[in-house]
């Protein structure tokens, strides 16, 4: 079994609708070990969109990550998700951020996530439910949470 570390997010339609089936789903094909609470963001980068819902899921998976990243595109695909602008409005998202004693280079599965790092909508829901956890290449997330700004993301 593999830990793996995966960000949910949505802003269109009925957006704690979708994050709470999202985490149903998440339940049903995997091992749901942890879940954060969810988050309101300010949207970053991307057109003028609304406000996010963000949160955190610990998986137990034995399937590979890029297993894992398909059964995440299913449940993005089954929630109506549309992929027509980069970082626009999404109906579901469903990032893997990182997986346990595992990194991968290639573009369809960059694991750790390339802007994990810098994403307070990631961080603060990930250190919520495990603070000591480390993004690999990176160090223990408390500090990463502590040299970000974190203003927009608020706890719900
Ligand atoms: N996702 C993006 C782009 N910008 N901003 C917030 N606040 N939350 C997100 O989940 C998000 C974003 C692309 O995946
Ligand atoms: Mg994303
Ligand atoms: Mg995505």
């Amino acid at each position: 079994m593999t830990q793996m570390v995966v960000a949910l997010g949505a802003n269109l339609t009925e957006p704690a609708a979708f994050i709470s089936s999202a985490f149903d789903e998440l339940a049903l094909r995997f091992t749901l070990v942890k879940r954060s609470s969810v988050y309101r963001s300010r949207p970053v980068g991307g057109p003028d969109q609304p406000d996010y819902l963000n949160a955190v899921a610990i998986i137990d998976s034995p399937d590979s990550p890029s297993d894992v990243l398909r059964v995440l595109h299913e449940i993005e695909n089954s929630a109506g998700r549309e992929r027509t602008v980069r970082w626009g409005p999404r109906t579901l998202d469903l990032d893997l951020i990182a997986a346990e004693n595992f990194q991968s280079e290639d573009p369809e599965c960059l694991i750790p996530h390339p802007r994990a790092h810098e994403r307070a909508f990631v961080l603060l829901p990930w250190a919520e439910i495990d603070p000591d956890a480390e993004l690999s290449g990176y160090g223990p997330i408390a500090e990463l949470v502590k040299s970000i700004d974190v203003t927009g993301v608020e706890r719900l």
